[in-house]
């Protein structure tokens, strides 16, 4: 498979819980490589931007407030695999092992964000990252992950 590039964010809560750690070395102990990481407090219409997809939902503007409540920390990894380390988007339905599975309870705290797809992750990177801020290297490790 190619390498995917995916955006991945601790939102507000996972920043304030104490989680950054946690989270950051859950992708990196599976061996996915970062390549772009900062922290910012995204503006409500950055939210909005982000979010666009979801505009029509009841829950957008809570979401949007939420998402810009606070510090975030923004990532863009390289990996082979999508999603599964993150969990389905409700807590409760996310399985054991997984990073909402395992530390969040409400859907509405699910503290992690996680493109859903080659597409959205395009979009995504280009909203979050300039491309200088992309860092391009050879993993030492990938040999060691992958066959
Ligand atoms: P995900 O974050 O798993 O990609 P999504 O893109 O469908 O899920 O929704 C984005 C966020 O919106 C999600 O992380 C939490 C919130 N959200 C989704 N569905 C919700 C709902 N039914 N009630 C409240 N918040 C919801
Ligand atoms: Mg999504």
């Amino acid at each position: 498979a190619q390498m995917e590039r995916t955006f991945i964010a601790i939102k507000p809560d996972g920043v304030q819980r104490g989680l950054i750690a946690e989270i950051i070395s859950r992708f990196e102990h599976k061996g996915f490589k970062l390549v772009a990481i900062k922290i910012l407090v995204p503006s409500k219409e950055f939210a909005q931007k982000h979010y666009h997809d979801l505009k029509d939902r009841p829950f957008f503007n809570g979401l949007c407030a939420f998402l810009s409540s606070g510090p975030v920390v923004a990532m863009e990894r390289e990996s082979k695999y999508g999603r599964k380390l993150i969990g389905a988007t409700d807590p409760q339905k996310s399985e054991p092992g997984t990073i909402r599975g395992d530390l969040a309870v409400v859907v509405g705290r699910n503290i992690i964000q996680g493109s859903d797809g080659p597409e959205t992750a395009k979009d995504e990177i280009n909203l979050w990252f300039k491309p200088q801020e992309l860092v391009s290297y050879k993993s030492n490790a990938e040999k060691w992950i992958y066959e």
